[in-house]
């Protein structure tokens, strides 16, 4: 059992798992700590993660990143195209359900696929690093996902976890902080701004001992590191065209490697007044070079740096706290490196004395992936942590509705109502929330529909959530949930008089950890008199809810009943059955897309294979060669050992002529023919080589 935390980001992305001993990050094939989140295809098979970014620019437009932005994403959200296709190499196109899709070359083909299917890519790599390094299935899995992300970006989240199989255990969470916070046992008041490739995040979290209440969160989800380049990019793209009569934007993997330049020459600007770009032969074969000062710097990013306030103003608002509330502020994601940012929260955050809160206890590009793999420990069944609870805060409000013309009054609602908030801003997450709702049962319908009619509820964002930044969802929908099996019940009173007969439904919804709508209890309710003698035969056919009640005369009376001593008010209910509509995949879909994942990655596993086994002949071939000539000479006659060596060499031919491209059989079959040859030979050596060492061995012990 293995529980593991995945800070899914939009360059990086980071693993920690927990262990009896606290909680680590793993490191990927290559002994990194971050992997590039990047999924490459290839003429014969796909590149994922580290290898992916070995083939960012020989492969260019078939190597897909952004997959974080573009994941649940549906391709009519104008930021798609306006925003994410300039930071995305690959052509970005609408695919299954109106989703953004990547097409690319793959295997000398033209093919598309949604992000959802090429982060599940992704992750299946993340899976084998992980599974390797802990030596066991990845199984209980938590996946970092932005506060502002979507209920369908969520979903589509969930989904790649799904097709990527072992993330069995799929769960999303907002960033949490480290664990080791907890030991600041006083109650305290925390601010987390996580700025890292493409989004700012910023969170007001309070720490009492066992539990971390989230009291407000605030984004710029259009605000990260690479907008910071892309400022110094503008910059240069005019100044080179001048210098250098270039026109970088016209050839896209020259305004990549760029872009490449300057992220390192920004680094460097953190910590240092003036630095160098140079890139070699950035287009038609000219270098570039320019002198680099963090006050030209500083002047560009202005415009930037002027975001910066509006999500802390926001946060300590919606807290309902001053900065001098604010105990200590942790800064997580690579972008909070930039002195700029540091200083100005700096002095944002500054206590009366000048006191500088910005503090260094977390480490900033792990403190996500190891939040997640506590928040996984709490949640897996077979992990025992000691007793620490998180509740988070709903960011958009949602709202539930159904028919208005089918419901008149109930008793909790006024008539012709169809609409309620159900989560409002800052509500808890997880929470539960009971709705009571009426539904006429005309006998037409009844008797069109066997006697059961149905009634559907409807979850959306409500019309605040996009001044919140929610990103394009459409029509702002979540799911609908369809309650059937409701039927004419014997004694519902509110039969009586209307001429209609009506149902009375409770449903239960609920808010769940991953800031998901669920709607998953639906039950009929059924209020009868019943005579004493009566119920109690009854009760063994039918549950009842509540204990019976002490009806007055005067409501029997109104209700027509017998005589007050022999009657009781009944509450009865039945189940009923619900069908979910979300904006996740179908199941179909997933499977279908799961089953292309397990054929694509068996693709892969053979190209792999076959270059491993090819290898091994290839080295064979020099491995006899060299002994033929030396260890094996006098174990072998002349006559054989010519044409041996005459076969090595055709096979070293071979191997880089036709046999480049041979299957895997073929080179396990003349592998194996050439050690039937060798074998015997190599025997023949090792037992006299081993003789006289048995002989001395015998000699002193005897
Ligand atoms: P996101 O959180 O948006 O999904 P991410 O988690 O992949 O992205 P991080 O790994 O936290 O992002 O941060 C990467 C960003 O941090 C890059 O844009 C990088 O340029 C920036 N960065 C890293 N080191 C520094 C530094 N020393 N100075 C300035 N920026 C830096
Ligand atoms: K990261
Ligand atoms: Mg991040």
């Amino acid at each position: 059992m293995s529980v593991v935390g995945i800070d899914f980001g939009n360059l990086n992305t980071v693993v920690a798992v927990a262990r009896n001993r606290g909680i680590d990050v793993i490191t990927n094939e290559v002994s990194n700590r971050s992997t590039p989140s990047l999924v490459s295809f290839g003429e014969k098979q796909r590149y994922l993660g580290e290898s992916a970014k070995t083939q960012e620019i020989s492969n260019f437009k078939s190597t897909v990143g952004g997959l974080k932005r573009l994941i649940g994403r549906s391709f009519e959200d104008p930021d798609v195209l306006a925003i994410e296709q300039k930071f995305v190499n690959c052509k970005l196109v609408e695919g299954e359900r109106g989703d953004v899709a990547a097409q690319v070359t793959y295997q000398n083909e033209s093919r598309t696929f949604s992000m959802t299917q090429v982060a599940a890519m992704f992750f299946g790599q993340v899976k084998d690093f992980t599974s390797k390094e802990i030596k066991t299935q990845c199984t209980d899995v938590v996946l970092s996902c932005p506060g502002w992300f979507s209920d369908r970006q969520r979903r589509a989240l969930l989904d790649a976890a799904e097709i990527s199989a072992a993330l069995g255990y799929g769960i999303t969470k907002t960033d949490l902080p480290d664990p080791s916070l907890d030991e600041k046992v006083k109650p305290r008041t925390v601010v987390f701004v996580d700025m890292g490739n493409s989004s700012y995040q910023v969170s007001v979290v309070q720490f009492v001992k066992g539990k971390l209440t989230v009291k407000s969160t605030a984004y710029d989800r259009n605000l990260g590191g690479r907008d910071f380049d892309e400022v110094i990019v503008d910059h240069y793209v005019t100044e080179f065209n001048k210098k250098y009569k270039m026109d970088i934007r016209a050839n896209p993997k020259a305004l990549f490697r760029l872009r490449q330049g300057v992220e390192k020459v920004k680094k460097i600007l953190s910590a240092n007044s003036v630095t160098m770009l140079n890139i070699e032969c950035l287009l038609d074969d000219k270098d570039v070079s320019a002198e680099v000062h963090r006050a030209e710097f500083l002047e560009w990013i202005k415009p930037l740096m002027a975001r910066l306030k509006g999500p802390l103003d926001q946060a300590m608002a919606d807290a309902g706290i001053s900065t001098a509330d604010v105990d200590f502020v942790e800064l997580v994601g690579g972008s909070t490196r930039l002195a700029a940012v540091k200083e100005f929260l700096g002095e944002y955050f500054q206590g009366p004395k000048g006191e500088n809160k910005i503090s260094t206890t977390l480490n900033l590009d792990e403190a996500v992936a190891r939040g997640c793999a506590l928040q996984c420990a709490m949640i897996s069944p077979v992990f025992k942590v000691r007793e620490f609870s998180v509740q988070d805060w709903n960011h958009y409000p949602i709202s539930l509705s159904w028919d208005a013309a089918l419901v008149p009054s109930t008793k909790t609602g006024e008539a012709g109502v169809s609409h309620m908030e159900a989560f409002g801003v800052g509500n808890a997450i997880p929470s539960n929330k009971g709705l009571t709702l009426a539904r006429r049962l005309p006998e037409s319908e009844l008797a069109e529909n066997n006697g059961h009619v149905k009634f559907e509820v409807e979850a959306k964002y409500d019309a605040p959530a996009t001044a919140r930044g929610l990103p394009h969802v459409p029509k702002d929908w979540i799911g609908k949930f369809t309650i059937t099996g409701i039927k004419k019940l014997s004694g519902d009173p509110n039969a009586a008089g209307e001429g209609v007969a009506k149902a009375t439904i409770k449903v239960k919804a609920r808010l769940d950890a991953n800031n998901l709508v669920v709607v998953d209890g639906a039950q009929q309710i059924e209020e009868v008199l019943v005579a004493e003698e009566a119920e109690k035969k009854d009760e063994a056919a039918m549950e009842t809810d509540e204990k019976p009640k002490e009806v007055s005369a005067a409501q029997l009376a109104a209700s027509g009943g017998g005589p007050p001593q022999k009657m009781k008010r009944v509450t009865r209910k039945h189940d009923l059955h619900i069908v979910v509509q979300t904006a996740g995949a179908s199941r179909e879909l997933v499977k279908e897309w799961h089953a292309l994942e397990g054929e694509m990655n068996a693709t892969d596993r053979l190209v792999i294979d076959t270059a491993e086994k090819r290898n091994q002949l290839e080295e064979y071939v020099y491995y006899a060669r060299e002994k033929l000539d030396m260890a094996w000479s006098d174990f072998i006659t002349d006559a054989d050992r010519s044409t041996f060596s005459t076969e090595l060499n055709e096979m070293e031919d071979w191997l880089y002529g036709d046999g480049e491209d041979a299957t895997k059989s073929v080179f396990v079959e003349k592998l194996s023919g050439l050690k039937k040859k060798g074998d015997p030979v190599a025997a023949r050596y090792l037992q006299a080589d081993e003789r006289p060492r048995a002989e001395k061995l015998f000699r002193e012990f005897a």
